[in-house]
């Protein structure tokens, strides 16, 4: 007889435009976190702060509550890229996300172990991003679309490039983060072409993760 282990994975919905970066540092914090918050997001993204500290079981935990996407920023040779997504695949994540320097190959690698879910880092949203990823990130995006990705990551803290990026990546998602402690505004990321926005402090940081959460997707609502 064979036995088949099901990790319940749930999909992304595009109803609130939002997803949680959830870079708390304990798997009782996150769990709270994504509680609260749970009814004002679509997705949850996870990082190497909660993975390192939580266990890689947080994924298959958070991922019964929301879709997770594994943000790993993958940046290896094509067959350690599959191996590292193979693991977050397998533990119940929805997508994972991965630089795209490293090369198409290493990105197509990638794509092909997350069944195609996977988003692309352009540009950075942080005051560094400019001084080398600026100069690249519509080739990063090319890429992404050459190998079939789900989508790209593009900064929110400079909503003129989303709009740029969106050029050259056509109807294939963007998830922008650099919301709120970053500086850069919902509306704007969203009018200016982005599908999701990404949001970390603002809510988890927050006295009130639900009520920031509410807050954030209200604004989200209001620009689209
Ligand atoms: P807050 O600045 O706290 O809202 O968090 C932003 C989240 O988005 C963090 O998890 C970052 O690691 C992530 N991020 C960026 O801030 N900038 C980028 O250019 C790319 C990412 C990312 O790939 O998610």
């Amino acid at each position: 007889m064979q036995i088949v282990l099901l990790v319940m994975v749930c999909t992304m919905e595009k109803k609130t435009r939002v997803i949680l970066a959830l870079d708390v540092t304990s798997s009782e914090e996150a769990m709270r976190v994504v509680d609260a918050a749970k009814n004002y997001v679509d997705a949850v993204k996870t990082n190497w702060p909660l993975i390192l500290s939580a266990g890689p079981q947080i994924i298959t935990e958070l991922s019964s509550v929301k879709p997770v996407i594994c943000d790993l920023k993958i940046a290896d040779i094509p067959n350690t890229n599959r191996l590292i997504v193979e693991q977050a695949m397998k533990r119940g994540a929805s997508a994972v996300i991965c630089h795209g320097f490293p090369g198409e190959d290493s990105v197509k690698s990638c794509v092909d172990a997350a069944g195609g879910s996977v988003f692309v880092v352009t540009e950075m949203s942080h005051p560094g991003g400019k001084q080398f990823t600026a100069a690249v990130a519509d080739k990063l995006a090319a890429i992404a679309v050459a190998v079939g990705a789900r989508g790209i990551v593009a900064p929110a803290t400079r909503a003129d490039r989303i709009a740029d990026l969106r050029r050259t990546v056509g109807n294939l998602e963007i998830i922008s983060p650099g919301v709120g402690v970053q500086g850069g505004k919902a509306s704007d990321a969203l009018r200016a072409g982005a599908d999701y926005i990404i949001v970390g402090r603002t809510i988890y940081q927050s006295g009130n993760p639900r009520d920031a959460a509410r807050k954030i997707a209200e604004e989200a609502r209001s620009a689209i």
